[in-house]
């Protein structure tokens, strides 16, 4: 029996399977039942405990599985989001509830000061958010919301209100972060790429002063094992890197901290395609927002492609050089319908290979090289599992022909997610949950995977692994 059999078989039986109200209402219903627990009225919040308020990346999954229950939600997940978008087209990662104490969560509003320290750039006046962003999944789920539903969209006024703020955010990314001149778009603090605590960030995180212990307090770990989270050390890093942005009043460009991230550049791929579907649909030519996709591919395969190593990795600009880890992050390009096939083929083989082993000694997508030094089955971000680049790497497996690889990692994420409580992430060996259970994310992408019937193919249109309709050939 391979790995992935034997992970699933020791999984409590569960009847998993597509059209879910017949087949599978147990974990339908239990995922639709996290989702509504973590809805506040007006967004989702990633964990009740953990993460109480609205999460940038968070909730453009969420938005994704939340199409499914209600296109109402989900579209008023994205539009909330986007009304704390700031004036130069940032979208914060953090949008603050202000009805939670801010001792529930550090960093809180009162160190980002955001509508202080943030006006020069056109931070809201009326709402607290964070200085910093994370990666653009936006407009793929406003694309996928609208196509839920487009009677609805329509009659709301979907894409239309939510097109402008999308298009401000890409340009924002574009002309403000591309730090390298390369043009890619570069983070400046591990939380932006999403994925904080990866051995990626360590060298170029070496040579940042961590703030120091006292001068903050985590609220993670009134809710997390220690074992589970960053350390102490990174954390001061974290915060010093935030702290200073925050002191250059949120400019751009200076700070200790500029990577370019496969992921991160991915996703604002894959969205770059979605928003000239978009536009396609109100009307406009989507000709150029494809080309641009295009050239964006092109560049991403240029600086981050490792054919050693056969995935992506990030680029340190501070220190010039690429970063000698495999994360999950270097394989997420294969969402990318366009990528050259050499490129999405060796993808597929170090996915399969000893480095992530999925199919044999792991089900889900570990987060960090099996083989590597720093890997830890249970640190944040270091080893362990996540829902989300699952979900993703199921969406690229499709997209790229791999059809029974993709069903067995379909049913992977289905079935851990059904096992461990709607676990935050996983030991990849085990599948033991970790870090907060009744996560957002992890119950929405199961809920959109439960919806997809398995065994299907995607066609090889622009949006490649994120088509929904018969409407793939637009290329507006
Ligand atoms: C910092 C909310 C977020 C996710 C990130 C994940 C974690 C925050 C934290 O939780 O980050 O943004 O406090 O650790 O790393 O991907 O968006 O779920």
């Amino acid at each position: 029996m391979d790995r992935t059999a034997q992970l699933t078989a020791r999984l409590p039986e569960r009847e998993i399977a597509y059209d879910p109200p017949a087949s599978a209402p147990s974990l339908h219903v239990r995922a639709a039942q996290v989702l509504d627990a973590n809805w506040t009225g007006s967004s989702t919040v990633p964990s009740r405990s953990l993460y109480p308020h609205q999460w940038s990346w968070d909730s453009a999954f969420i938005a994704i599985g939340l199409r499914h229950l209600s296109p109402l939600r989900a579209q008023t997940e994205l539009e909330t989001l986007l009304a704390a978008q700031w004036g130069d087209g940032r979208i914060p990662h953090i949008v603050f509830n202000p009805s939670v104490p801010l001792d529930a969560y550090f960093p809180s509003p009162d160190f980002w000061r955001s509508s202080t320290a943030g006006r020069a750039a056109g931070a809201p006046r009326t709402v607290q958010t964070s200085g910093i962003v994370q990666p653009p999944v936006h407009a793929l789920a406003a694309w996928l919301v609208h196509c839920a539903d487009p009677g609805l969209s329509q009659a709301r006024g979907f894409l239309a209100g939510v097109y402008p703020r999308l298009a401000a955010w890409h340009r924002y990314l574009l002309h403000r972060r591309d730090l390298g001149g390369g043009g890619l778009v570069s983070v400046m603090h591990p939380w932006e790429q999403g994925m904080d605590n990866s051995p990626c960030w360590d060298a170029p995180l070496s040579r940042v002063t961590p703030a120091p212990a006292r001068s903050f307090r985590r609220a993670d770990l009134d809710h997390g094992a220690p074992e589970d989270r960053p350390t102490d050390l990174d954390y001061g890093r974290y915060v010093r890197l935030a702290t200073d942005y925050r002191d250059r009043s949120y400019a751009d460009g200076d700070g200790e901290f500029a990577v370019e991230d496969p992921a991160f550049n991915a996703l604002l791929i894959a969205s770059e395609h979605a928003l000239a579907r978009i536009a396609a649909e109100l009307g406009a030519a989507g000709t150029a927002r494809h080309a641009r996709a295009e050239r964006l591919t092109a560049a991403l395969v240029k600086r981050l492609w490792d054919a050693a190593s056969g995935m992506f990795l990030c680029r340190d600009l501070r220190g010039g050089e690429l970063i000698p880890e495999r994360s999950v992050s270097g394989l997420v390009p294969l969402v990318l319908p366009g990528l050259p096939r050499p490129v999405a083929a060796a993808l597929v083989r170090t996915l399969c290979g000893p480095h992530f082993g999925l199919g044999e000694s792991t089900a889900m997508v570990p987060s960090y090289d099996l083989l590597g030094e720093a890997f830890d089955p249970h640190r944040y971000w270091r080893g362990p599992a996540w829902f989300n680049t699952s979900w993703l790497l199921e969406r690229g497996l499709r997209a790229h022909g791999e059809r029974q690889r993709a069903d067995a990692l379909r049913e992977a994420v289905l079935s851990l997610a059904d096992a461990t409580g709607f676990a935050e992430y996983v030991d990849p060996y085990t599948g033991e949950a970790c870090g907060a259970t009744g996560f957002g994310w992890t119950a929405a992408l199961a809920l959109d995977l439960l919806h997809e019937r398995p065994g299907h193919t995607v066609s090889p249109t622009a949006t490649g692994a994120f088509d929904t309709s018969d409407k793939g050939g637009d290329r507006g």
